[in-house]
C-alpha cells in the first residue's frame, strides 16, 4: 500500500452501511469518535438495497428484526405487514439514517480495497476504489454475513443474447418478465421468492433445482388496526424476551413462542403431530422452536422432516413433482424457506421443474440454456445461486494485519475468531456479524456487537491503551468450543452454507455459533473480567497481557 502525506486521519473507518454500519455510526459517535463510513452502493441498507428481486421479504416479524436501540424509533415507525417486504425495508433504512443524520458519515459508491495495519503507527491504514486513502485507528468491517454474491460461472453464458439477472444485484429499474420465457437457477430462499413471484407472470418459467429446498408457508398479512399500538406498547417485554432468547425471533408461534421444553420422542405421534400442525398454521420460522432436540437427534429430526414432506405432497398436484421437490437431509440443517404459494407454482402448466440431478447443466447457447441434451429456449435468466457466506465479503478486501498477514490466507487455512468480532494478530479491527457470530437476528446482533465494541474502545482508552487484540489462547478456546457446539448439532449433516460447503475449497467449519444468544453473551461478558479474552498494547512495542 502506497502511503501519502495528505492522508486523512480520524478514529475510525467502518465498511459497509447495512444495518450493522447504519448502527456503529451511531454508537461511535455517542462515543466521540470521528467516523468514515464507505459503501459500495448508492444508498444505504446492505442487504436490503441489494436484494431488490420481486418477492423480496424477511421472514423475522418486524417489530422483532428492527432497531431497539431508540424508544422513539420503536413508537414512530409503523410496520404495514407481519413480514415486509423489501421496499419497506429499505424505507426504514432510509430514516433511520435521515432521522439520526448517518449520512453525513458515509461515502457511496465506494469500495474498500484494502486495510492494512501499520505496526510503527499502530493504525490502519485503508484505500478505496476511488483513490481515497484514511489512517484510522480503528476498523470495522460490517460488511454483512449474506452479502458476497457467488457470481454465474456457465459455460457459454457470455454468448447468451436475452435479459440475465442476479438476485442479490438486482437492477434499480424493476424488469417485466410479461409473457416471457424465463429460467431460475437456485432454489433456496431467494429462488423461492422470486419463482412465487416471477410464476404469476412470466409465459413460461423453467425452474433449475439442484438441491430442493423445505418450505413452509409464511402467513403474512398486514398489521391490523390496533395492532401497532398495542405492540408499542409492549416493545420493552419484548426486546426483553428477544435479548434473552436463543434466536432473537419469539413471535413467530401463537404470537409468543415459549422455548421448547420437550424431545419430539418423549411425546407421543399425536402430540408430536399437533404440534407441528401448529406450528405449520403459525408459519415462518416456528419449526425452530419446535422441540429441544429437533437440530440435535437424527431420530427427533426425521419426525420434522416426514412431516414437512407430507405437507409438500398435501399441496403438489403431481406427485412425481412432489418427490423432487422433497428434500432428503435432516430438515433445519439447510435454512428452512418460509414462501408463499411457491409449491403451488408447480401446479402450473406454465411452470416446469427441471431437476438437475437428473441432468446436469451442460450450456448457454445465445438463444437459451442447454440441461443434459436438451435446450430451453429463453428470453431470460434468473440466477439466485448464493453468497459466499459469513467470510466472503471480508475475503474481497485485501486485509492484512501484523507481519503483513493476510486475513484470507489465514481463512484458507482454517475460519479463526475471537467471539465472532476479531482475530489474534489484527489489532483494532472488529468485525459484525462476522464468522463465529451467533446465529441470531442480525440487527440485535448487530446491536449487541457495536454496543460491546465500542464499550471496550472507551475502557481500553481509559486504561491507557492503544490496541486491542484477541487473547491467541483464548481465541482458540473459542473457536473450539464453536465448532464443538457445530458438532453437537446435525448442522454438519448435509451441505450447508452454515459449514462453508457451497463454495469449492472453503476449509469445511462450523461459521456460525449455534450455542444461543444467551450462551453468547456468556462468553463476551467472560473476555472482558479482568481482560482475560484480550490483549492490550500501549505503545508501539508489541502488544502485552494486561490485566
Ligand atoms: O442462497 P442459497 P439464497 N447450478 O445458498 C443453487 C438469506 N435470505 O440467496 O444447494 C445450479 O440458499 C444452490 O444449489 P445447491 C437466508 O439466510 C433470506 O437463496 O448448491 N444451482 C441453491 O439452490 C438464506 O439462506 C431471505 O445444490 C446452483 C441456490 O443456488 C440466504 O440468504 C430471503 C449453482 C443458492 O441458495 C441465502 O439464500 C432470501 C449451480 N452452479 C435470502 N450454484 C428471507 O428473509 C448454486 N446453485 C426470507
Amino acid at each position: 500500500m502506497t502511503s501519502s502525506l495528505n492522508i486523512k486521519h480520524i478514529d475510525m473507518v467502518i465498511v459497509g452501511a447495512g444495518f450493522a454500519g447504519l448502527y456503529m455510526i451511531y454508537r461511535a459517535r455517542q462515543c466521540g469518535l470521528s467516523v468514515q463510513c464507505y459503501e459500495i452502493g448508492a444508498r444505504e441498507g446492505g442487504t436490503w438495497y441489494w436484494n431488490r428481486y420481486p418477492g423480496a421479504r424477511v421472514d423475522i416479524e418486524c417489530v422483532e428484526y428492527s432497531y431497539s436501540f431508540s424508544k422513539e424509533l420503536e413508537q414512530e415507525w409503523d410496520w404495514s405487514e407481519r413480514y415486509a417486504s423489501q421496499p419497506e425495508i429499505e424505507r426504514y433504512a432510509n430514516h433511520v439514517a435521515e432521522r439520526f443524520d448517518l449520512r453525513r458519515d458515509i461515502q457511496f459508491n465506494t469500495r474498500v480495497t484494502a486495510a492494512h495495519f501499520d505496526e510503527s503507527t499502530q493504525r490502519w491504514q485503508v484505500e478505496t476504489d476511488t483513490g481515497e486513502r484514511v489512517s484510522a485507528r480503528f476498523c470495522i468491517m460490517a460488511t454483512g454475513l449474506i452479502s458476497a454474491p457467488i457470481e454465474p460461472r456457465f459455460k457459454g453464458l457470455d454468448d447468451f443474447a436475452g435479459e440475465q439477472y442476479l438476485t442479490s444485484r438486482w437492477p434499480a429499474e424493476e424488469p417485466t418478465f410479461a409473457g416471457k420465457r424465463v429460467a431460475v437457477i437456485g432454489t433456496g430462499s431467494s429462488g423461492i421468492q422470486v419463482i412465487s413471484e416471477v410464476a404469476q407472470e412470466a409465459g413460461q418459467l423453467y425452474v433449475l433445482q439442484r438441491t430442493p429446498s423445505f418450505t413452509i408457508p409464511l402467513r403474512n398479512r398486514p398489521v391490523e388496526p390496533g395492532q401497532a399500538s398495542k405492540m408499542k406498547q409492549q416493545y420493552a417485554e419484548l426486546r426483553d424476551r428477544q435479548f434473552n432468547s436463543f434466536s432473537g425471533f419469539t413471535l413467530v408461534h401463537s404470537n409468543l413462542a415459549p422455548p421448547p421444553s420437550k424431545s419430539a420422542l418423549e411425546v407421543s405421534e399425536e402430540e408430536r403431530l399437533e404440534e407441528y400442525e401448529n406450528r405449520w398454521a403459525s408459519g415462518g420460522l416456528s419449526p425452530y422452536y419446535a422441540f429441544t432436540d429437533s437440530l440435535l437427534s437424527m431420530e427427533s429430526n426425521k419426525t420434522l422432516a416426514d412431516f414437512a414432506r407430507t405437507k409438500i405432497r398435501e399441496r403438489v398436484d403431481d406427485p412425481i413433482i412432489a418427490e423432487k421437490l422433497s428434500p432428503d437431509y435432516p430438515i433445519l440443517t439447510r435454512r428452512l424457506s418460509p414462501e408463499t404459494n411457491y409449491l403451488e407454482a408447480f401446479n402450473q402448466a406454465h411452470v416446469e421443474l427441471i431437476d438437475l440431478h437428473e441432468h446436469p447443466i451442460s450450456h448457454f447457447t445465445p438463444d437459451g440454456i442447454v440441461v443434459g441434451d436438451t435446450e430451453f429456449q429463453l428470453d431470460a435468466v434468473i440466477f439466485a445461486t448464493g453468497f459466499d457466506v459469513m467470510t466472503g465479503a471480508m475475503d474481497r478486501i485485501d486485509i492484512r494485519g501484523r507481519g503483513d498477514q493476510a486475513l484470507k490466507a489465514r481463512w484458507t487455512e482454517s475460519v479463526t475468531s475471537h467471539l465472532g468480532m476479531m482475530t489474534h494478530g489484527f489489532p483494532n479491527l472488529f468485525w459484525i456479524n462476522g464468522p463465529h457470530s451467533p446465529f441470531y437476528n442480525p440487527i440485535l446482533l448487530a446491536e449487541f456487537q457495536c454496543d460491546f465494541v465500542t464499550e471496550l474502545i472507551d475502557e481500553m482508552t481509559d486504561h491507557g491503551a492503544e490496541v486491542i487484540e484477541a487473547n491467541k489462547d483464548e481465541e482458540r478456546r473459542y473457536v473450539q468450543l464453536t465448532n464443538d457446539i457445530g458438532n453437537s448439532t446435525l448442522y454438519p449433516e448435509s451441505d450447508n452454507y452454515y459449514m462453508g460447503d457451497n463454495i469449492p475449497g472453503k476449509p469445511r467449519a462450523t461459521l456460525f455459533w449455534f450455542g444461543g444468544f444467551p450462551f453468547y453473551r456468556t462468553q463476551c461478558r467472560l473476555a472482558r473480567e479482568a481482560w482475560k479474552g484480550f490483549e492490550l498494547g500501549s505503545d508501539r512495542a508489541q502488544p502485552q497481557q494486561a490485566g
